[in-house]
């Protein structure tokens, strides 16, 4: 008789009576719901099913619908609220398997297996976080390859961490496996004095050929230690490359992250990609994911790694579906390799692949993970390895003949290895990257920057101008006849204005320009309004999307409440994309911490570790303003000190004119290095901040900009920023004029040339005062100083600063204006000290 499924304490009236299609429909529909938790997922058994009381059920149907989604699959997708999407999911997971090659997929797990072991044997002692015990990993990827080939994919854009990272290189990207293993021998460590990475963090590109004869670029994102820092920037990387190739982008590069259980579980940088995955500026059309899921991390077991039972689990906060795979069953990986693959390009969604294994040695090699589990690396000890259980399953009987003739393969390929001399690179850089520099700067680097007032006039007139059935907000409206007047000269141009010339001269000459933030298309301060808002229907206008016929996409997105994610992903794009400007905006300068391992790790570091350039642009609003301890500072300190050899730049333009030609000079010249830009927030309209609209069709960006009011100057003060302004009010005020104010706007590279200048024109000046908002333990204080005195010669350095403080500055607006006025006064009245 056929049984209705109750709810748990559901003990209302008899059963009804259904029709068979009705009752197996109920069953099933419980098991698509559940049977996930019931599913036999761990090849060591530790992770034991949950019964669940609603699969309980005495059913002729149970026991198929229980063959189906309770064996070494488990679907996770009833939270996708779609129903096709779950019908297609049912379909796939219902209909009959897929046949798998099975010889060919035991050939590359004896591949995946022996390359671990030949390591082992011959570099004892040596780290390369082996894939042991998820070798599954490369068939599945392989699958999805193949299948990626049939959908016109050219590139694989990939994002992984430190395990099976060398075995992918290997058997993904197909480099030789010398010259992963020449990576294991010596190496002249001269050659990498203090700069250079570790073997398991290296990017590598490689063609891999599918068995249709589809040639697919594989990119293997380089990546620091810092788990899921890569994430966002394999995402930003994948959507330039599909932006270069327009319609179909999204068909031809598809990305691919690689994640351990521990890090994707606990790691809020993932969280922040993976809220990117459907966001128009940001998406991708869906990103693959793979949990190289060991159930553990470093010493660390899973229930005390994430709450929720399952790594994976996280992805449910969005419509992703969720395929947990016991790595032990070959031919069910490969095949939810396919469905993912498929259901990625079917719906443009992200999918989740949970592939089940365990880790066969400790975290790395050198460890021993019996002191922290030694039942579970008991059991693991006594656990045959995947390749011989998968010959066993699949009856293969030469399978270690197999073996020995691949394992004879890989030592020969170990013996050339230490043949070679100099290390290979296993990466090749796109020939877009051809025309643009890096390391040292050049003054044969700087261009033109200034734009002709013919070709100003009519940008103005671009940037003013909108569709005469197009309803503006009354305040944008004056603001944008304000623009026209800034423009055509009758009125000072303002930062807000400055930035859409640069921008809109940029697109115009074919320069992309991409930027994103939070709230970046009004802009924070209300200043950008890149995006007008018609106010009757909510219909945008992009005025810099009509400067010129064929000018070049200029996108403004805002960007979702993240730091990481989106730096990250910025940064990434810069990568591929240096002929954009690609700018990311900080809502506060100080918020930029929130994303300091993409800074530290990529933005700064990525040239010296990896030979990897970026033009990306940081716009981080700084000043005092009374704002309290956040929303003062952007940590000038910070950036300052990570500044080594050219690696990047830290500017802060005083005027409207000198954000554009910094803006333009960043875009035009063809040494790309990223730009840290400190921006203004009061200053974005202050008179003592504009510019004359002459000032933009000739100069340059000045590093220094020097004083054209002081005379008889008895004493410098050196500055950068807003306070240089207030100082320049205060001074006119007092009508003393023997002080000069002078103002660092480039404070790295430093301008030692245009300073040492600057200060020789003051030959008179006894005293050289850096005056500073900044508390004595921020700001360029610590910088400046050894560097103004190396330049003095034998006249006084002083400074005027804050008292050292924990925090960038006081709660009280009143504090803060009693504090600013004792700055300016000191600096221009005492000797400073
Ligand atoms: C952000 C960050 N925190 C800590 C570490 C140190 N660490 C390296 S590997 C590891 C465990 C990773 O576990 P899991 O993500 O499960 O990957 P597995 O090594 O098991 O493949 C830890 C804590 C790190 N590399 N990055
Ligand atoms: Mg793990």
């Amino acid at each position: 008789m056929p049984t209705r499924l109750s709810k748990a304490g559901d003990s209302s009236g008899p059963a009804l009576m259904e029709s068979p299609n009705g009752e197996r429909e109920r069953v099933f529909s419980a098991f698509r719901q559940w049977g996930y938790l019931e599913a036999d997922l761990d090849p060591l058994g530790f992770l034991q099913p949950i019964p669940h009381p609603e699969l309980q059920v005495e059913s002729e149907f149970a026991q198929e619908a229980r063959a189906v989604y309770c064996s070494t699959v488990g679907a996770e997708f009833m939270h996708i609220p779609d129903p096709e999407r779950r019908r297609w999911i049912q379909e796939r997971m219902e209909g009959p398997p897929a046949s798998v090659d099975q010889e060919q997929a035991l050939d590359q797990l004896i591949r995946a297996d022996l390359f671990e072991l030949v390591l082992q044997q011959r570099y004892l002692g040596t780290k390369r976080f082996s894939l042991e015990g998820v070798t599954a990993l490369i068939p599945l990827v392989d699958e999805i390859l193949e299948g990626a080939g049939q959908y016109g994919a050219v590139e694989l854009v990939m994002g992984m961490s430190h395990r099976g990272r060398l075995n992918v290189i290997v058997h993904v990207a197909r480099r030789a496996p010398e010259e992963v293993f020449a990576g294991f021998e010596d190496v002249d460590p001269r050659s990498v004095l203090g700069s250079g990475d570790v073997k398991y963090h290296m990017g590598a590109t490689g063609e891999y050929v599918t068995r249709g004869g589809a040639k697919i670029h594989i990119h293997l994102v380089s990546n620091p230690s810092h788990l899921e820092a890569v994430d966002p920037v394999t995402i930003g990387r994948t959507r330039a490359k599909q932006d270069r190739a327009g319609e179909g982008g999204t068909k031809q590069f598809v990305p691919l992250l690689v994640h351990g259980d521990g890090a994707f579980a606990g790691q809020g940088v993932f969280a922040e990609t993976l809220n990117l995955a459907d966001i128009h500026g940001y998406s991708v059309g869906g990103t693959i994911h793979v949990i190289v899921n060991n159930l553990i991390g470093f010493t660390t077991i899973s229930r005390e790694l994430h709450s929720s039972r399952f790594a994976a689990q996280l992805a449910r906060r969005q419509d992703v579906p969720i395929f947990h795979v016991n790595a032990e069953d070959v031919d069910a990986v490969i095949r939810i390799g396919r469905l993912a693959l498929d259901y990625r390009y079917q719906f443009g969604s992200d999918v989740v692949i949970d592939l089940i294994g365990y880790r066969r040695h400790g975290h790395s090699e050198v460890d021993d993970p019996t002191i922290t589990q030694p039942l579970i690396y008991k059991a693991i000890h006594e656990h045959p390895r995947l390749w011989e259980i998968y010959a066993e399953d699949a009856d293969i009987e030469n399978a270690q003949t197999r073996a020995d003739a691949i394992k004879a393969e890989l030592e020969a390929a170990q013996k050339r290895a230490g043949h070679i001399r100099k290390k290979p690179t296993l990466r090749q850089l796109p020939n877009y990257w051809d025309n643009y520099k890096g390391r040292r700067y050049k003054s044969q680097y700087e261009v033109e920057t200034a734009v002709v007032p013919e070709e100003l006039s009519h940008l103005t007139e671009r940037l003013t101008s909108y569709p005469s059935d197009f309803h503006s907000h009354p305040k944008v409206k004056k603001l944008l006849e304000q623009r026209a007047e800034m423009g055509s000269g009758k009125r000072p141009v303002d930062y807000g204005m400055a930035e859409a010339l640069a921008f809109a001269s940029l697109v115009k000459t074919g320069t992309p320009v991409r930027l994103s933030g939070q709230d970046s298309r009004r802009g924070t301060f209300n200043q950008r309004h890149s995006v007008l808002v018609d106010i009757e229907n909510e219909q945008e206008y992009v005025p810099l999307e009509h400067i010129s016929g064929g000018q070049a996409p200029c996108k403004i997105y805002n960007s979702t409440l993240s730091e990481a994610g989106v730096l990250g992903f910025e940064y990434g794009y810069s990568r591929d994309y240096p002929e954009t400007l690609v700018l990311w905006e900080a809502q506060f300068g100080d918020f930029a911490n929130v994303a300091q391992a993409i800074i530290d790790q990529f933005i700064v570091a990525g040239e010296a570790k990896w030979d990897l350039l970026s033009g990306l642009v940081l716009l981080l609003p700084h000043g005092y303003e009374g704002q309290g301890p956040e929303h003062s500072s952007a940590r000038v300190e910070r950036f300052l000190q990570l500044a080594a050899i050219d690696n990047f730049q830290i500017c802060q333009p005083s005027t409207a004119a000198q954000y554009f030609h910094l803006l333009r000079r960043q875009a035009l010249r063809s040494w790309r290095k990223p730009l840290v830009v400190f921006t203004p927030k009061s200053m974005l309209r202050h008179p003592e901040a504009s510019s004359s609209i002459a000032e933009f069709s000739t100069g340059n960006f000045l590093k220094v900009r020097p004083d054209s009011e002081a005379s008889d100057t008895r004493r410098i003060l050196l500055c950068t920023g807003k306070i240089g302004h207030e100082l320049r009010v205060e001074r006119r005020k007092k009508k003393d004029f023997g002080i000069a104010i002078v103002f660092v706007e480039q404070l790295y590279p430093f301008p030692e040339a245009e300073l040492a200048s600057e200060l020789n024109r003051y030959s008179q000046a006894r005293e050289i005062v850096w005056v500073q908002e900044e508390p004595a333990n921020m700001g360029a204080l610590n910088y400046m100083l050894p560097r103004l005195r190396h330049l003095a010669g034998e006249r006084a350095v002083l400074s005027v600063k804050r008292s050292a403080s924990p925090s960038p500055a006081t709660g009280s607006s009143k504090a803060h204006d009693v504090e600013q006025k004792a700055l300016l006064s000191l600096a221009l009245t005492a000797n400073g000290h």
